[in-house]
């Protein structure tokens, strides 16, 4: 009987039910009809706030999360102090304090993945001392030495901090040797100015904010003062090229007499660094000249193409990329503001800065069928569906960036990082090899292909996963720098050091390993793997080549510089043992 009654009830209750789902049901009951509108619409706009409200949370938990980073090393910092008053503290004892504060957030997975990442280091390290000691740089394949930028030992010198920061001491009191006994720019070469700068001079001074040893300010000083005539134009916008030896400047012939934007806009860091050191303003009055000759005549769109006239001061016709040629003259306008400890004087990077991201969102395309973002170039009005690689700095660019954003825009800026780190990786990923080619391709229907095919160990994608990772604390960024640090392993090691790839899918090899690759993709590895106490954000900014260059105050009412000791080099001995001990 139970049984009966309840399968008629069910089969009551199915009838029922059927009937509100008829349209005629509704037809008949406007005020019904009505009513499951109302609910329609209530439930949509819920939907979509949660989703909203979803992104806001992730924005307030990354702001929560450095506030907090901030807080436990301010707490660290005041135990070290309170210590370090008493009576018979040692350096040692400082120094395990420092440890414990890096021991933050540090997990066993991390220390064996940066212990992997630095015996890579040791190992292209070990293969350029023994095969291209002092040159620019090694190639591995016909194991010799070849001095691609004038021979300044720049393997040698883009490495010095890396070595430092992961604590191979030998080596790193070896090459500090080099530099103080070897290393000499008085070279009848041609230089490119923007190599030098980023790489050597940005090379020694981080070093220099790092060790305190005078050699490397010296060092910096000589090579600064080499390249400074290349600013010597007509509307200041330098030269890229100039002799080290004579001081005679030109630009390349293949850019008709121009200078690139990238190569003319990507010497403010180091130089404003050197003016702070040296408190000598005449090196940050030449770079800061350039951002206020491109002010005057700055676009509504903050895009600007890459060659600009150095006797106007003006652009002219080319193409709008933030990849080749384009990409580091926009990261730092950013970085100069972070520099100049976002005060007043420095406003004006900042607000170029927001007019250039504004402009960059005009370029965001999005591929078919999966909907990957992408970074369009631009010639006139024409936009083609083309990315370098190189451009993949650009999602941590704007991961460094979104915090000066309020509410939604800050939303907006981050989501774009997210999306554009995604896409990025996904060059890596779609290839056989799992390396990212040089450029890529989007048509419609085929989302993304390969361009050019070679990968020559560049470092862009691991560098934003490291602001993604910093930022958001999100551990899905450090399997992603974890997998293309794995397929480095497989592809591009060899017996002797690293070489890159001439086709990213039948894995061909060439016959370099480039001084970035020390300098910038080893050293943001490690560092993704490590506590974000070591080299923080709020203390350090990075030049273009990886190489951390402290913060230093910057006072707004006036353009000299007060070095604070205490930022400066907190302790000698601190500032070497905070690199090294505890990370292995
Ligand atoms: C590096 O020298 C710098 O990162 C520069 O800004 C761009 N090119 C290389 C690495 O790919």
């Amino acid at each position: 009987m139970a049984k009966k009654s309840s399968s008629a009830s069910s089969s009551g209750l199915g009838c029922g039910l059927w009937r509100y789902l008829h349209p005629g049901y509704y037809l008949k009951r406007p005020q019904r009809l009505a009513l499951v509108f109302v609910a329609f619409v209530s439930l949509t706009w819920l939907v979509w706030d949660r989703q909203t409200l979803t992104r806001e949370h992730q924005v307030h938990v990354s702001r929560l999360y450095e506030q907090l980073r901030g807080l436990q090393n301010q707490l660290e910092d005041l135990k070290i102090d309170l210590k370090g008053s008493g009576v018979g503290i040692t350096s040692i004892d400082k120094a395990t304090k420092l440890n414990k504060r890096n021991i933050f957030q540090d997990d066993p997975l991390n220390i064996q993945r940066r212990q992997k990442v630095k015996d890579s280091m040791l190992h292209a390290w070990t293969s350029y001392e023994k095969y291209a000691w002092g040159h620019d740089e090694l190639q591995p394949q016909t194991k010799n030495g070849i001095d691609s930028f004038g021979g300044l030992g720049a393997t040698l010198v883009d490495s010095l901090d890396t070595l430092f920061i992961m604590g191979l001491d030998e080596q790193f009191k070896r090459a500090r040797e080099w530099v103080a006994n070897s290393l000499d720019f008085n070279k009848n070469y041609d230089a490119s100015v923007f190599e030098t700068t980023i790489r050597v001079l940005g090379g020694l001074l981080s070093t220099y904010d790092l060790s305190g040893d005078e050699v490397f300010l010296e060092k910096a000083r000589d090579i600064a003062d080499r390249l400074l005539p290349a600013w010597n134009t007509p509307s200041g916008i330098p030269y890229n090229r100039i002799n080290l030896a004579y001081g005679n400047a030109h630009n390349p012939m293949w850019a008709g007499g121009n200078s690139i934007l990238a190569d003319s806009g990507t010497e403010q860091l180091e130089f404003i660094a050197l003016s702070q050191r040296t408190k000598d303003p005449k090196y940050q009055e030449k770079v800061e000249n350039v951002i206020k000759e491109l002010y005057k005549t700055f676009p509504t769109d903050g895009l600007l193409p890459i060659y600009i006239n150095p006797h106007t001061g003006t652009s002219a016709h080319s193409t709008i990329t933030f990849g080749a040629m384009g990409d580091s003259f926009y990261e730092y306008l950013l970085k100069a503001w972070i520099q100049g400890n976002k005060t007043e004087p420095v406003k004006y990077y900042r607000e170029m800065w927001e007019t250039s991201m504004k402009g960059l969102q005009g370029l965001v395309r999005r591929t078919t069928p999966s909907s990957f973002a992408y970074l369009c170039e631009k010639t006139g009005n024409l936009l083609s569906d083309k990315m370098d690689e190189l451009a993949c700095f650009a999602p941590g660019m704007l991961a460094l960036g979104f915090f000066g954003y309020d509410g939604g825009e800050a939303e907006k800026y981050l989501s774009l990082a997210e999306e554009l780190a995604w896409t990025c990786y996904n060059f890596y990923q779609s290839t056989t090899t799992k390396l990212a080619g040089e450029n890529y391709f989007f048509h419609t229907g085929k989302d993304m292909s390969v361009g050019t095919s070679w990968n020559i160990l560049r470092p862009e994608t691991v560098e934003s996963l490291f602001y993604l990772w910093r930022f958001t604390g999100n551990k899905t960024y450090q399997e992603w720098g974890w997998n293309i640090f794995q397929a480095f392993e497989k592809n591009s090691r060899g017996e002797i050091g690293y070489v890159g790839l001439k086709d990213v899918n039948t894995g061909d090899k060439d016959n370099m390993m480039q001084s970035f690759f020390l300098a910038e993709t080893l050293k943001y590895l490690y560092l993704l793997f490590s506590p974000p106490s070591l080299i923080s954000l709020d203390e350090w900014v990075f030049n273009t080549e990886a190489h951390p260059l402290r913060i230093v105050m910057r006072h707004a009412h006036e353009e000299s510089y007060i070095l604070n000791e205490q930022l400066r080099f907190p302790d000698r001995f601190l500032g070497r043992k905070e690199g090294r001990s505890g990370y292995n």
